[in-house]
Parts: C-alpha cells; structure tokens; sequence
C-alpha cells in the first residue's frame, strides 16, 4: 500500500500513508507472523473488565458498564419454557455469537435466544426486562452486532419465513431473520430481484439489512418496543403519507427489535452487463475516472445500475497476495436494461467515447453469469483480503463524489461519493491510531461529509457521531431513545455517545 499517489496527499494524509508503509516493510518475517497472530485478537475486549468510560480524548474507549439485572434461574425457567430447546447457554455454542465479524470486539453474553415469532420476541422484553442484543448475520462492521458486556443476544435466526409474495406489485413480505441470498433465490425464481447486493449476502440477514440502513430498502416493518409492545407498520403499499415515518427510526436494535419486513422489488431485467475499465494505471488520474463517471451517467442513463472504484495499487495487490484473484481493474461498472442489443448498443458508444477521448486504456466487458460474478468478486472480496493483514484502521466516510480521493486511495461506491478507507497494519498500534485519528473525521466533517456513509455507528463509532450532526439533533436522539427504551435495555452501549451534551 506504501506506493499510493503521493503526490496527491495532503501533508497530514502523507504522513498516516508514510506509517503504513513503513509498518508494513520494516518487521521481519517471524516479527511480522508473531504480531498478525496476536492482532487475531481482539482490540475492545470488555469482559469483566467494566469499562470506565471513553473520554473526549478517547472516545472509542469502552463504555461505562450499566448497572443492569444479571440473568437469573428464574429468568432461564422462563425462557426455556418459552423457547423449549431454543434457549442456548452452552458456551462453546455461545462463542462465535459473542465475536463481530472483525474480530475485533468481544462480549461475554451467557444465554443466546431464538425466538421464532413476534409473538414469542415480545414475552422475552416484556416479561423479563433484561438487556438484550439482537443479532442474526453478525456481519456489522462497528461492533453493533454482539453484546458489550453480558447482554443476552436475541438471535433472528429462526424467523427465517417468506410471509407473502404479491408479483403484481413486486411486494415482498418476509420475516427478519431471512437471509438475503436466499431472498434473492426466492425472487430470481419469480423473475423479480431484491434491491439490496452485499458481498456477505449469504450470511446477513434482511432484519440486519434494514436495521443498519442498508440500500434504504424497507417499507414497512413489524417491530417489537423494550416494553413488549408491538407494532404493526408492515406497509404493503407504495405510497402512504400518513404522519411520521417511523421505520426510519428503526436503527441497530436501539429502539425496538425488527421482526418483519416489506420490500418493494423489482422485475428482474434479462441484460445485464458488467464493465471494468482500466484508466488509473496509466493515466493515474481520480478526475479522469470522474470524467469517465460523468461521461457514463450521460451515455447510459436509465440502465446504469453501479459505478464502483477500487485504488488499484492498493486493493488489487491485497487480492493478489490473499485471495490469489488477478485481473486488476480500477473502476467497475454495471448496466441493468430490459433490451439486450439497445443495451449493448450504448455501452458500446460508451467505450469508443472514453477510449478515444483517452480517459480509458481499456476495458472488458462481461455478459454472462460466471464472468460477471468473478468481477464482481473482485471488487467485493476487498473486505475479506484485509482481514489477513493483521489489524485494520477502517474508516467509511461520504462526501461530495469530487472530493473522496483527496485524503487518500482506497475502494467504493463513486455514484454515492462513499469511500471505504482501509489502513492495515501488523498490529494494532496507539502511534499510527494517533496519525490518523481525529484526523480522518475532522477532515472529513470540515468538509461536510459524513463519519458513517452506510456501516452505522455501533460501538465502535458511537462517540464519534458529533463529527457529523449537530448537538441539538443528537440530544433530539437522545430523547427519543429515553422514551421508547426508559430503562435503556435494547442494544446498550450502541448508537447513542456515552454522554450527550
Ligand atoms: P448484524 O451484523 O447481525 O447486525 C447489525 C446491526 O443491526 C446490529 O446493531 C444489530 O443489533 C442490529 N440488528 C440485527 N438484527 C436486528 C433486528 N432484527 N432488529 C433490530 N436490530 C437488529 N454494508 C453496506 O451498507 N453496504 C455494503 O456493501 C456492505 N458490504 C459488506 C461487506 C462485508 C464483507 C461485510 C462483512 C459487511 C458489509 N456491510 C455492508 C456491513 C453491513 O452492515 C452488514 O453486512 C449487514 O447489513 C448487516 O446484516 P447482519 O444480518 O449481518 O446484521
Ligand atoms: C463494501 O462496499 C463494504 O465492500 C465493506 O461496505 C467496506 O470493507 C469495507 O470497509
Ligand atoms: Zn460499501
């Protein structure tokens, strides 16, 4: 990574790319295999240590633990007479729960719950009164997905049903704990398409789509509040302008726990075709690719469907080295039409125009399944090729598309100005951590962006959300996580900063 355009980089952004560099290159070999096995472990580690609190000056530190109840033999009788055989206490079964996806934050919960209808959701909060984390994929990326302390974890798993499919108006009606790929199945036999494409679609699940934001896709949804009440705002309608919209509310398990869902979907389009471009290499210019952006958004119009960009000195090696998939790409485009020649037609316009206005050197395109998959795979599996580089500094910020390349290189979404900065290192060291942060959000609120375009804040990033909204909003949180969840039992420690002023 130590070889990314320096000439671009601000001083400051330099320096956080120079440590990287120099973290990687100076360790020996034995050094560096000793320190990538312990950065296996985890960094926020909260078992029986009862954090103090994070400070201004350390506000990704552990939260103060709350003086919640401990899980009594009265509330385990209980539970395993609600949920017979569905109330998990052996703690092997119990470990991969209590670890995110990263590796990176570990909880010591002791009763894992999978309920399997709203109904059977409701008498858990009601009647037990217990702190609860709900979970099912555990694919979050901020440590939103696993308890802190020893909250119990309330697992979707086992609402796993496809409640209704209407394919006239493409409205799908499922349970939370579905997983996306399988959605995805169901609605490809139907000819229509889910909404939403995650690398880690065969491990999330529709409830953790919805209640992290991702692809903005709900309607509606069944929801169940920390006191037990339920909620039926399961929309089957396209269009309903009736006071508050509360499903936007719904965020990390914080208010109220999701149970169903409806999604609008729809029709599967037959001509699919997947681009990638090959223009920084050579011509080593982030305006270029927004010049070829904007050239693609005016010659393809309707059918253009993704516009993604991957750093190629950085991402392109990490793949090569971990996952052994070759084929650099810089920037990947998809089309998604309903008329294969008239579709293929204008990205054929297209390419002769970058090409020959010299904002591209090449490009292959991919039609059929197999192919298309594999390039995808590409820009997708960036994500898992950093997890074998030891420790991750993972940031995700959005702002105007023009300015994403100003800090510095990195992967994603070009068409939603959001850029996944990744910064790996041997292990986790305070040094570079300093070098970074509060670097990357105070740059990246001076410049009106966001510290979270689409992971949320979870624990992770809880304390950080003052970079990007303002006191009064937050305070306005604040109030509305007070009245819906008074004793603060849905997802602690998640969302909200420890202190709101
Ligand atoms: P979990 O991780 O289990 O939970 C996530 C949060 O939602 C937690 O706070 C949890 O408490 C809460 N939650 C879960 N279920 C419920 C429920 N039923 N009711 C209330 N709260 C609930 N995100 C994107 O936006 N775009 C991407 O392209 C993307 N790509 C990813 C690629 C990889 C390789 C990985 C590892 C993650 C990616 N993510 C992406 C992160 C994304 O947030 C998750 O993958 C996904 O949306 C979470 O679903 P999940 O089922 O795993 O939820
Ligand atoms: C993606 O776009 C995901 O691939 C994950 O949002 C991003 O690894 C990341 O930082
Ligand atoms: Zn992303």
């Amino acid at each position: 990574m130590g070889n990314c355009k320096f000439a671009r980089l601000s001083l400051k952004s330099t320096f956080i790319w120079s440590l990287c560099s120099q973290y990687s290159t100076a360790l020996t070999a034995v050094g560096r295999a000793l320190i990538v096995r312990s950065c296996q472990l985890i960094q926020h580690r909260y078992v029986h240590s009862r954090g103090l609190g994070a400070s201004p000056a350390n506000p990704g530190a552990a939260p103060p633990w709350l003086p919640f109840s401990r899980v009594t033999q009265e509330d385990l009788a209980f539970f395993r007479t609600l949920l017979p055989g569905r109330t998990i206490t052996d703690p092997d079964l119990l470990k991969s729960s209590n670890v995110d996806w990263l590796k990176t934050v570990e909880g010591n919960n002791e009763v894992l719950l999978r309920p399997k209808t709203t109904e059977e959701v409701s008498q858990i909060l009601r009647s037990r009164n217990l702190e609860v984390c709900p979970h099912r994929g555990n694919t979050g990326l901020v440590g939103g997905s696993v308890p802190v302390f020893d909250e119990i974890i309330l697992s979707t798993s086992l609402m796993n049903q496809v409640i209704t499919f209407d394919n006239i108006s493409g409205i799908l009606t499922c349970q939370a704990g579905c997983v996306l790929k399988n959605l995805s199945n169901y609605l490809e036999e139907r000819d229509f398409i889910i909404p939403l494409d995650l690398g880690v679609k065969g491990s999330c699940h529709i409830g953790g789509n919805v209640s992290t934001n991702a692809g903005g896709l709900r309607l509606g949804q069944f929801w169940v509040l920390a006191d037990g009440w339920i909620l039926n705002c399961l929309a089957t309608l396209r269009k309903d302008n009736t006071g508050y919209d509360l499903k936007q509310l719904f965020i990390e398990g914080t208010l109220g726990v999701i149970t169903a869902v409806s999604i609008l979907c729809p029709r599967k389009l037959k001509a699919v075709n997947v681009v990638f471009l090959d223009e920084m290499t050579r011509c080593s210019s982030f305006q270029q690719l927004l010049e070829t952006f904007q050239c693609c958004r005016g010659m393809l119009g309707e059918v253009l469907s993704a516009f993604e960009f991957l750093d190629a000195s950085c991402c392109m090696s990490l793949l090569e080295k971990h996952l052994k998939l070759t084929n650099p790409i810089t920037s990947l485009l998809q089309t998604t039409g309903s008329n294969t020649t008239r579709d293929e037609e204008k990205l054929h316009n297209f390419l002769e125009e970058v090409m020959t206005s010299s904002l591209v050197t090449d490009g292959t395109v991919a039609t059929e399944a197999t192919k298309i998959k594999a390039l995808w795979s590409l820009r997708e599996r960036v994500t898992e090729a950093l997890t074998h580089e030891g420790y991750t500094y993972k940031y995700d910020i959005s702002l105007s598309v023009e300015k994403i390349y100003d800090l510095v290189g990195g992967y994603g979404h070009v068409g939603d100005g959001n850029l996944h900065l990744n910064i790996p290192s041997p292990f986790n060291d305070p040094a570079l951590l300093a070098a970074i942060e509060p670097y990357v959000y105070e740059w990246t609120s001076e410049w009106k962006g966001s510290i979270s375009a689409e992971h949320g804040l979870g624990l992770k990033m809880r304390n950080y959300i003052y970079y990007s909204k303002p006191s009064e909003a937050i305070a306005l949180m604040g109030s509305i996580k007070a009245m819906l969840d008074p004793k603060g039992i849905l997802n602690p420690y998640k969302t909200l900063p420890d202190n709101i002023h």
